[in-house]
């Protein structure tokens, strides 16, 4: 044997080792970034820390902190790291003799690692897979490096420097997605984390008079109805953000400016200073179509837009309140709306719970009567007060009216589209709405018969919608059943189809079913 070859050898025997490593370093790479986003305990690391720290016999516990004190988690960490490392660099160096050895010995730490997460107290189902990506992309890096760790047939001829560089730019690869993981990684899992601790600490401000309760006289008690106040997680959700905006109620603040006698900035210290209110309504989407499920009743709390703005002082001649989001959404809402006394909120809060981040967490805006892009801002930082002739909201410069109060309007939940049905008494329910003008009257025809009136649930206000049922008398065949409904100062829901661009949907729903 050659100097040269010797030496060349030991060469390759180091990127072997090197390989483990950098395999390692993968592993921990993609774990800790899957572990931000599903599960953020769960990243092999913490959860084989955790274990460690949980399972280690006391003595040993009290020795390291007696030993380190309060950098006794960095010893356990570096104490991991250095024997994690040398069990990566055997691997690299099994791998390329006998394989699959070195594939293995990582497959081992995966069971290990999904064990560990598995079994920590706050584990879900979903904490086995950081470390099994992990590991699988572990394992991916050490076949792909290991079997290039060696000089190939071609090379004796000509040296090895091809083969070398192959590996160095794998190798490096390898590197960039080790140390990108991590970083992303940690990044988004203090960015999710923090976000949690403070919607977890979050204070639903207290309420002087709180709104009516909601009882069961605003529901007809027809089964398959929608309830009256819409759960937080079947709330319908709408909006442009292609990732949540994270904005933790340190970080949030509202500024109100432009036409204001002062500017003022409040932060959430300051709102809970204020009386707080809470209000059930009515929100509806503009894309509704007839029929649709875009609109959701919840019980909000939060504060009035009138006192916020009195607060700042309105310049006169101001007509709009563009208020806007941390993301760059904006909405015009006419100032005459939020002052006519309709109770325009800066909202915290959604049926008694913070609002869900996909709602707006920490704030938003709720305006009774208004679809929701004109109004209901949500991650709302933003209230400049402005006019219509000097500025306009992110949808009405994609073709969508300046001005949209909601359309009133109604539809049947039950009995479903093109159900079998037997003839006899069928019972027809559903909801309608005309927020801030109440509904008066919903009637159901049969066939394009004549109208009849439905019974309505109790009014629980003008802003929220109201449930509705009919009895029918039906009879063998094909039945097609129709809804409209009027509000309290005799307008009629229009009964014209028109699409919901440019300022939401009209048009009766109509459902056919079938009587055997
Ligand atoms: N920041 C922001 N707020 C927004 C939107 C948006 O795209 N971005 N969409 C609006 C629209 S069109 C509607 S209908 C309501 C829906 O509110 P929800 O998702 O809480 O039901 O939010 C409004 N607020
Ligand atoms: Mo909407």
């Amino acid at each position: 044997m050659t100097g040269v070859e010797h030496s060349d050898r030991r060469r390759w025997s180091l990127a072997r080792a090197a390989s483990g490593l950098l395999a390692a370093g993968v592993t921990l790479g993609v774990g800790v970034l899957v572990a931000a986003v599903v599960a953020s305990a769960a990243s092999p690391w913490m959860a084989v820390g955790g274990a460690v720290v949980d399972h280690s016999p006391f003595a040993v516990r009290e020795w390291a902190i007696d030993t380190f004190g309060t950098n006794d988690k960095l010893a356990l960490f570096v104490g991991m790291g250095l024997i994690i490392a040398l069990l990566a660099a055997v691997a690299g160096l099994t791998e390329t003799r006998r394989r699959p050895y070195g594939s293995m010995l990582f497959a081992g730490f995966g069971v290990v690692g999904a064990i560990a997460a598995l079994t920590r107290p706050t584990a879900t189902v979903w904490s086995a897979v950081p470390t099994v990506l992990g590991v699988a992309a572990g394992i991916l890096t050490l076949r792909l490096l290991t079997s290039r760790a060696s000089p190939t047939a071609e090379d004796h001829g000509t040296g090895v420097i091809q083969s070398r560089r192959a590996f160095v730019r794998m190798a490096g690869v390898a590197g960039v997605i080790a140390v990108a993981g991590v970083a992303t990684g940690r990044y988004l899992g203090d960015r999710l984390r923090s976000l949690t601790g403070d919607m977890a600490n979050f204070l639903v401000p207290t309420v002087e008079t709180p709104a009516p309760p909601v009882t069961a006289a605003y529901e007809v008690g027809v089964p398959d109805m929608t309830s009256f106040i819409t759960p937080n997680d079947a709330f319908y959700r709408i909006d442009t953000v292609l990732q949540i905006p994270a904005v933790t109620t340190d970080q949030w603040r509202l500024r109100i400016h432009g036409m204001v006698d002062r500017e003022i900035s409040l932060t959430f210290d300051d709102l809970y200073r204020r009386s707080a209110v809470d209000r059930v309504i009515t929100l509806t989407c503009v894309s509704n179509q007839v029929g649709g499920n875009l609109v959701g009743n919840a019980r909000w709390t939060g504060y009035l837009l009138t006192d916020l703005l009195a607060e700042a002082g309105l310049e006169p001649g101001a007509d709009m309140l563009l208020s806007r989001s941390v993301d760059g959404f904006t909405a015009s809402t006419p100032l005459a709306a939020i002052l006519d006394g309709r109770d325009a909120l800066l909202a915290v809060a959604m049926n008694g719970q913070p609002l869900p981040l996909e709602h707006g967490y920490p704030a938003r805006l709720v305006v009774p009567g208004l679809y929701g892009y004109v109004s209901a801002t949500k991650w709302v930082s933003e209230l400049e007060i402005t006019r219509f002739d000097k500025a306009s909201a992110y949808w009405t410069e994609r073709g969508w009216a300046a001005v949209a109060p909601i359309k009133i309007s109604s539809s049947i939940e039950v009995p479903a589209g093109f159900a079998r049905l037997k003839a006899g008494s069928v019972v027809v329910a559903g909801v309608a709405w005309a927020q801030q003008r109440g509904i008066g009257s919903v009637e159901v025809s049969v066939d394009d018969g004549p109208w009849q009136f439905a019974t309505l649930a109790a009014e629980y206000s003008i802003d929220t919608w109201r449930q509705w049922y009919w009895e029918w008398d039906s009879t063998p065949g094909t039945h097609t059943l129709a809804v409209r409904c009027t509000d309290r100062l005799g307008q009629r829901q229009i009964v014209e189809q028109r699409p919901t661009v440019p300022d939401g949907s009209t048009g009766l729903e109509r459902r056919v079913v079938f009587v055997e």
